[in-house]
């Protein structure tokens, strides 16, 4: 499925860019299955925020719960003063996670497209196995910083086989919040892991000491619509506050190999997908 140029560029710089991949009617099939299920969401159904600045504390029962659920996230600043929306409900959400390609029949059905195992495959995932899916909408003003991370820290498989499929439902750039990254991070030492234990409670732990690389030397993945960006789990990355007037959606999935072992520590604990 990818040549060997790809397949080094991947094995080199731990992530690889294909190009407005997707036709954009596959791209509107999926943004249109996320805004009926925002649609159909009952807004006071919870409070749940969703953001990485703190990771650090645990996560609620809303958020462990949805491994295996398809559930919506606020974003941190949706809410004024009086816990009410300040926007619409269809401008407030930062996400849908985390089990889109089981419950859904777009997301489904999208992820059992043949390329997508078949390029799992050609960058050395022997038995890929979809864990997590994601819808983000990166809201226009309000959409957050998603901070310096790594996949592998929420996907800990020995040896470490987690790769994410970040697919742009629409433009992504530097106003918007792009993804950020560092050339020559390929194999930068995984630096932190996210835990869940048996109380269900959660923690961050520190890995490494090593310093998240420095803002000022990231490259920004500016791609348009329909593009595919494959990344490795130890690849640093984040993307920063939108900050535009314009919505900046994309699909994530995280793909894990079904020879590794899956630590039991990971907070995600649904079964995977295997795909063919
Ligand atoms: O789309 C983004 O802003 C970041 C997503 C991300 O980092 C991830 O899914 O690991």
């Amino acid at each position: 499925m990818l040549s060997k140029e790809q397949q080094s560029q991947y094995q080199e710089q731990g992530y690889l860019i294909l190009d407005k991949y997707f036709d954009h009617s596959v791209m509107d099939t999926l943004q249109n299955a996320a805004l009926k299920i925002v649609e159909d969401f009952d807004e006071n159904s919870t409070r749940s925020i969703f953001s990485t600045e703190n990771d650090t504390t645990s996560r609620d029962r809303y958020f462990l719960t949805s491994d295996d659920a398809i559930k919506c996230f606020f974003e941190e600043d949706a809410f004024g003063r009086d816990g009410e929306l300040v926007q619409s409900k269809s401008l407030s959400i930062n996400k849908i996670g985390h089990a889109l390609h089981k419950y859904n029949n777009a997301f489904n059905a999208f992820c059992q497209r043949p390329d997508i195992a078949s390029i799992a495959k050609s960058i050395g995932q022997i038995h890929p196995e979809i864990r997590q899916s994601m819808y983000i909408f990166k809201q226009p003003k309000i959409g957050g910083k998603v901070r310096w991370h790594q996949d592998a820290t929420y996907f800990m498989t020995y040896p470490t086989s987690v790769i994410t499929f970040w697919i742009a439902i629409e433009d992504a750039n530097k106003q918007n919040g792009c993804l950020m990254v560092t050339p020559d991070t390929a194999l930068f030492p995984i630096k932190e892991q996210f835990k869940r234990f048996e109380d269900d409670t959660t923690r961050l732990d520190a890995l490494s000491d090593v310093q998240w690389p420095s803002e000022s030397g990231a490259v920004a993945l500016e791609v348009q619509k329909g593009s595919l960006v494959v990344f490795n789990g130890q690849l640093p990355h984040y993307s920063n506050a939108n900050t535009s007037a314009k919505s900046r959606h994309a699909v994530t999935l995280h793909i894990t190999c079904g020879t590794t072992r899956y630590d039991e520590l990971n907070w995600l604990r649904a079964k995977a997908m295997k795909l063919a």
